[in-house]
């Protein structure tokens, strides 16, 4: 007859051959810092009560319309995985850190360059196209349970990875692993904000970290860095306003309003990570753009992505994170953009769009380009009777220095970004 052992005298054989929790803890946290996580930390399964609040008061005010699957329902769920996955005993906190990117110097006259956010950009394990951040992140969490399980027998485990119904940023900081700064992002002492989040629940009560007790202090630093106004309150984001929502979740024709404020990102979007002292500070050196390669890349040139077909879409992008919004969006992106760099030389690859595109909403954007540059060339007398905001003599996107933002004005309580005008100098053309 084969006998099971209860429960407590399997946990007390595996604390045996561990030694302890605390020590196993330790273990663990030096094993994925070697194995290039930036940091690890231990929290327990308790629900998140401030985050669940967080949560639902965005959904309720509507700061995360157009994501429908963001829900109330998901919000309660992802912040008691205790009450989901009843066999776990603690939860770890991972962090994976990525290089950002430098804005292009200047691009040439005919062919001007977009930008795409730092993480859609980290190369994959081999160095070679940029990969899925969900992939590489899974991969290397399964790594580690195997390790764990290599050191403590058999641990139940489920990891989460972004689309995970967890909330990241809230395991994170309750597991000690960095603290939320008022661009809403995670920041950590190892790699700035520049890192992206995974957890693990485990069936082993690992135990808990102590959350950071540092914060952003007097600076804000990133609040008038965001073109759109979408840093509503320290650490509130109105997504509907964000650029990396507009440019990668938004379905449809992206609001008019905001188009001019979207300078020329064409996936995602770095301005309050860029502004931001801390990431000065300890963000991983910068991505070198080096020779160009397939896949995601920090300055894309903006016609090329605005033609490509869906076939030439699959073979650039596939495995990488871009793959997830689709071509129509990212030439609609792309249109938007090409609007904003302003160039007469992109006049026929707009035209082209406008004519011959597939997708009602990439020609819809391309014709509103071709009218945002043809308006810009025409004389002054005329562009002042028809732009609607003159650019204030500060640049639009002097986010650095961190200084008032004098090109902005509130409305609704929302900081709003007055629209850099079209210029006539290449180097003058990004955010
Ligand atoms: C929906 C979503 C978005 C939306 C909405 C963003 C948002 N701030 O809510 C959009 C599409 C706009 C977006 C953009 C980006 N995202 Co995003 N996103 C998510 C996702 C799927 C859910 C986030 C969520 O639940 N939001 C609801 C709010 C309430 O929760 P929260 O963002 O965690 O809020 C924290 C703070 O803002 C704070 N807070 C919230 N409300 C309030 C209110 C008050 C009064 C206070 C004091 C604090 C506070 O408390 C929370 C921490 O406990 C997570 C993955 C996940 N499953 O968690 C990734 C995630 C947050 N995103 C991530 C990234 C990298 C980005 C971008 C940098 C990508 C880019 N370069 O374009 C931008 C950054 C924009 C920004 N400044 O936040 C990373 C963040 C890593 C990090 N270091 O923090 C995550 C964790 C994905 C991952 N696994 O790595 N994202
Ligand atoms: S700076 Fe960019 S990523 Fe940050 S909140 Fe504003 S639009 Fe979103
Ligand atoms: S820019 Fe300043 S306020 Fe914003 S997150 Fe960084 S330290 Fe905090």
């Amino acid at each position: 007859m084969v006998r099971v052992a209860p429960a407590a005298n399997r946990r007390a054989a595996i604390l045996g051959r561990v030694g302890d929790w605390t020590a196993l803890r330790a273990d663990l946290r030096a094993e994925a810092l070697a194995r290039g996580w930036s940091a690890l930390g231990v929290t327990g399964v308790e629900p998140f009560a401030e985050a669940r609040q967080h949560g639902l008061d965005a959904v309720a005010a509507g700061r995360m319309d157009g994501m429908p699957w963001m829900t109330a329902e998901r919000v309660t769920a992802s912040t008691d995985l205790g009450a989901r996955y009843p066999w776990a005993r603690s939860i770890v906190a991972l962090a994976w850190p990525y290089r950002p990117v430098r804005a292009p110097e200047g691009f040439a006259e005919d062919r001007p360059a977009g930008r795409m956010a730092a993480y859609a950009c980290m190369p994959g394990s081999d160095g070679g196209p940029a990969a899925d951040y969900h992939d590489v992140l899974g991969r290397r969490c399964d790594e580690l349970v195997d390790w764990l399980r290599g050191r403590a027998g058999e641990v139940r485990a489920k990891r989460f990875v972004d689309h995970g119904w967890a909330m990241d940023r809230a395991v994170a900081e309750r597991a000690g692993i960095g603290f939320t700064g008022k661009h809403a992002s995670l920041l950590t002492s190892t790699a700035g904000s520049y890192v992206l989040l995974a957890e693990i629940a485990l069936s082993v009560p690992l135990p808990a970290d102590t959350p950071s007790k540092k914060g952003c202090g007097t600076c804000a630093a990133c609040i008038p860095a965001c073109p759109t106004g979408a840093i509503v309150a320290p650490g509130v984001i109105d997504a509907r306003r964000c650029i990396s929502y507009l440019t990668i979740e938004h379905r449809g024709s992206i609001p008019i309003e905001l188009r001019p404020l979207m300078g020329t990102w064409v996936f995602g979007c770095d301005l309050c990570q860029e502004a931001c002292p801390i990431n000065h500070r300890r963000a991983p050196a910068a991505l070198e753009t080096g020779a160009p390669r397939g896949g995601p890349v920090p300055s894309p040139d903006l016609v090329d992505l605005l033609a490509l077909d869906q076939r030439e879409f699959a073979e650039r992008f596939a495995g990488s994170a871009v793959a997830r919004s689709g071509r129509a969006a990212l030439a609609r992106n792309a249109a938007v953009a090409l609007g904003n760099a302003g160039l007469v030389a992109t006049i026929p690859a707009l035209r082209r769009a406008v004519e011959q595109d597939p997708d009602p909403v990439v020609r819809e954007a391309a014709a509103w380009a071709l009218e945002r540059i043809a308006g810009a060339a025409r004389p002054p007398a005329i562009r002042v009777a028809s732009a609607s905001v003159e650019e204030p003599e500060r640049r639009a996107g002097s986010h650095h220095d961190g200084s008032a933002d004098a090109g902005s004005h509130q409305r609704d309580g929302i900081v709003l970004r007055r629209p850099p005008r079209v210029r006539e100098s290449p180097a003058d053309r990004n955010p």
